[in-house]
């Protein structure tokens, strides 16, 4: 190595001298090793020594997992479709699985039968063959239908023989997988030769492989224990495929330092979720990127936003898990979301809304008003009802109307049928009629008339479904005269699929009689079962007309309207279970907010991870347009030179006036700066442009004027130096323009932009957000079906 530095010292252009050097100093593992390839890489005269110097650098960084630069390095040899390159395309491949890019892979992999498996890989030391064997059995891996010449493992394990860096690990992995007996006894017979079967890898490998799991953890704890670092990185991919958390921190207290920052955040939330600090435990585990880690992180993460669910029908903790909503909203930009989310942190101390559905002339609001004990909400054949009546509760009885784009008007009860009327002969849009009385039930449960679903106006629909989608609990009201006719059926069926807990009433009891009611009911029964409709009590039958009037004084028409029936429904099924109804409703409604957030999550992602790939792209451009000002060099210089016959001309020109000076004053600075500056006028922007022509779109901005500035810079030096004539001409504005290509090209090489942003902070908030709807999302609804609802976290039960 220092024969040869000082060779080169010497002889600083000879690029095959800094080769040498180069490799001696890698055999030596001599620091000058990469400054002399660099040298002999970016020579321009001998192509086979560069390309040599390059693949030695690839290889380097490929060794260390540089991947990215290594394709820098193999960007920068020429290639030509017609000559394939097959020790090139081997470094090109290996990039490429390391970078999990099949298709690139299975593009490239027949280029390789024409490697000369003998060629020693950079250090000398090893040959290709051994890397070649490698690749093919990663493809044999990826492909296994495919023909490589063996199987993954057979060929694994004849890289391991050839000692091919990254084998050991390929073949542990490939048996701990594989079930075939036959297979795990050849690889243990082959192992024997090379003395490495009694490593913990592969000891446990081999445990791993015949099933004894316990045995394999317990060998690489002791190996790792003593001080075994392979054993304890082999360990770490264990504990996340078996998410067992106590291998994890086994490995953590003997090797801490090889745990990767994601290892880190795991067991950092695992001590949260034990401590019952579920918001650190959550915040720790949607930084966690690894996609080896993901699926352990994100049991995690359910468990940790679960711990925060009611067990069961218990009210849930609704405090950490609206401000988890507002987080993602806020983290999203979907401001419009925060409302929702607000309102839901009100409805917590709410009485039940109950919203009262089904087609126009059902008699919704005649139940209503037989709730209320006043004939206060305005009824008929025809579509009456057009907004959402909610009934509340108020100290004293009024109603107000809300009157879309004029001031709310403020009734007694017994004027807001006068006062709908008269708003709609006015033509005004009434946009909600809060109702409000001294009933202590309203204390409890509130109600929502809604106009009905088959009215010919289409905004009777639209207003029904806000109420659905506002309701906890839906009363669902047939007519006797007309039950569950078809139409009738599809909106219930949409209204179950939303999970709303569904009552069914019959009404108009009166109009079908005792003898009629049976078979209704028996029809109606039949009905909700083909459409899979489960009514929180069985239906039953009554009549709101006799029963408004029985409330108005009538005694034998409310004992005939079977008024109590409803009352104790009422009672018993709703008021009575409202604290749990509530709660399916808060957790549907989250749900559903989830979910929309959810998607906007994924939006943002998608569209980071466009970013990134339009990036790289122009990165990979610029480092090809890099490679060809490199590459052709000559060509280029050579035609830019064409361009130059007028700027000379003009040069002539400028120069003339100085002919008139003294010889002395010829020679002075002063002038020797005039010819420089003119110079660079003169040429410099005739070289810029034919190499910008040249770049077409390839060429950001900033990689324009970077051109401009090398190309500036070359020619001023070029001219100063020059000094047997007033400027370089011929052959030494030749070198001087070739000079000039080969600076742009490494200033195109070092113009790059920082990557876009990372898109993990958007993957973290749509996997808390998943793990918030499957939390929430299967076993929310505990209404639906309760019996649904058993044990709490799954059982973490041994893997033995
Ligand atoms: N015979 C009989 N008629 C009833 C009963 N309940 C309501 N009606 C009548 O049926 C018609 C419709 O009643 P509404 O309460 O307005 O029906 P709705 O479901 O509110 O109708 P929309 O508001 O249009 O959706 C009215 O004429 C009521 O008087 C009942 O139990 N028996
Ligand atoms: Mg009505």
């Amino acid at each position: 190595v220092e024969a040869l530095t000082q060779l080169a010292e010497q002889v600083p252009w000879r690029q095959d001298v800094w080769l040498r050097l180069g490799l001696a100093a890698l055999r030596a593992d001599a620091d000058i090793a990469h400054d002399a390839l660099e040298r002999a890489a970016a020579g321009r005269d001998d192509l086979a020594v560069a390309r040599r110097a390059l693949l030695t650098l690839a290889d380097r960084d490929i060794l260390a997992g540089d991947h990215a630069r290594a394709r820098r390095w193999l960007d920068r040899i020429p290639s030509h479709p017609a000559q394939p390159d097959p020790e090139l395309a081997l470094r090109r491949i290996e990039c490429a699985l390391a970078r999990g890019e099949t298709k690139r892979i299975v593009a490239e992999a027949a280029a390789l039968d024409g490697l000369d498996p003998e060629a020693s890989t950079f250090s000398g030391l090893t040959t290709l063959g051994g890397r070649r064997r490698l690749v093919r059995a990663h493809l044999a891996r990826l492909d296994p239908e495919g023909r490589h010449g063996g199987t993954a493992l057979s060929l694994a394990l004849g890289a391991l023989l050839l000692d091919a860096p990254g084998a050991a690990e390929l073949v542990a992995e490939l048996l701990a997988d594989t079930r075939d007996a036959a297979a795990v006894a050849r690889a243990r017979e082959v192992l024997a030769t090379t003395g490495k079967l009694e490593t913990p890898r592969f000891r446990a490998a081999f445990a791993l492989a015949e099933g004894r799991r316990a045995d394999a953890r317990d060998a690489l704890m002791k190996a790792a224990d003593e001080g075994d670092a392979q054993a304890a990185t082999t360990l770490l991919t264990l504990a996340a495929t078996w998410q067992r958390v106590d291998v994890l921190a086994a490995v953590a207290t003997s090797h801490g330092d090889l745990l990767s920052e994601d290892q880190h955040l795991l067991l950092e939330a695992h001590r949260h979720v034990d401590a019952g600090e579920n918001v650190a435990a959550v915040q720790a585990l949607e930084r966690i990127v690894d996609p080896a880690m993901l699926a352990w992180a994100d049991a995690l993460l359910e468990s940790a936003i679960g711990a925060w669910r009611g067990e069961g029908e218990a009210p849930s903790d609704w405090d950490p898990l609206l401000a988890e909503l507002r987080r993602a909203a806020t983290e999203l930009d979907r401001l419009d979301q925060i409302a929702p989310i607000e309102a839901l942190a009100v409805e917590r101390e709410r009485p039940l809304l109950v919203a009262v559905l089904g087609e126009f002339n059902a008699g919704k609001s005649t139940l209503l008003n037989a709730l209320l004990g006043t004939d206060v909400a305005p009824t008929g054949v025809m579509p009456t009802t057009a907004s959402l009546h909610h009934v509340a509760w108020a100290p004293d009885p009024f109603a107000r109307v809300m009157v879309r784009g004029g001031s709310d008007r403020v009734v007694p009860h017994a004027e807001l049928k006068t006062m709908l009327t008269a708003l709609r002969r006015a033509g005004e849009t009434v946009h909600q009629v809060l109702i409000y009385a001294p009933i202590e039930r309203l204390k409890r449960i509130e109600i929502l008339d809604t106009p009905g679903f088959n009215a010919p106006e289409t905004t009777h629909a639209e207003e029904a479904r806000r109420g659905i989608e506002r309701a906890h609990v839906a009363l669902w009201l047939l007519d006797a005269t007309a039950p569950l006719k078809d139409s009738e059926r599809r909106v219930i069926e949409q209204v179950a699929a939303a999970r709303v807990p569904i009552q069914v009433l019959v009404n108009k009891r009166d109009r079908v009689g005792d003898e009629g009611i049976g078979d209704v009911m028996t029809y109606v029964a039949s009905a909700l079962e083909q459409v899979g409709i489960r009514s929180l009590a069985p239906p039953v039958a009554f009549s709101a007309q006799q029963a408004l009037a029985g409330r108005l004084g009538d005694d034998a028409a409310l004992q005939a309207s079977r008024w109590s029936d409803v009352e104790k429904i009422l009672a018993d099924d709703i008021v009575n279970r409202s604290d749990l109804l509530r709660e399916g409703a808060l957790r549907r409604k989250a749900v559903h907010i989830a979910a929309s957030l959810e998607q906007a999550a994924a939006t943002r992602a998608l569209e980071h991870d466009e970013a990134a790939r339009d990036w790289e792209e122009r990165e990979a451009r610029r480092h090809q347009l890099a490679s060809t000002f490199r590459n052709e060099r000559g060509a280029l210089a050579e035609s830019i030179m064409q361009r130059l016959d007028a700027p000379l001309d003009q040069l002539w020109v400028d120069a003339r006036p100085l002919e008139q000076l003294t010889e002395e004053r010829q020679k002075s600075q002063e002038v020797r700066n005039y010819l420089v500056d003119r110079c660079v006028a003169r040429l410099a922007p005739v070289i810029v442009s034919a190499l910008v022509e040249e770049a077409g779109d390839d060429l950001s901005r900033a990689g324009v004027s970077a051109v401009e500035r090398s190309v500036r810079a070359t020619i001023a030096g070029a001219a100063a130096a020059h000094r047997s004539a007033p400027f370089p001409e011929g052959d030494a504005l030749r070198a001087a323009v070739s000079a000039a290509v080969a600076a742009a090209a490494d200033e195109v090489d070092a113009a790059g932009t920082s990557p876009p942003g990372h898109a993990t902070r958007h993957r973290g908030v749509r996997r808390r957000l998943a793990a918030f709807a499957s939390v929430f999302g299967e076993r929310g609804s505990v209404v639906d079906d309760p019996s649904e609802d058993g044990g709490g976290d799954g059982d973490q039960h041994d893997d033995e």
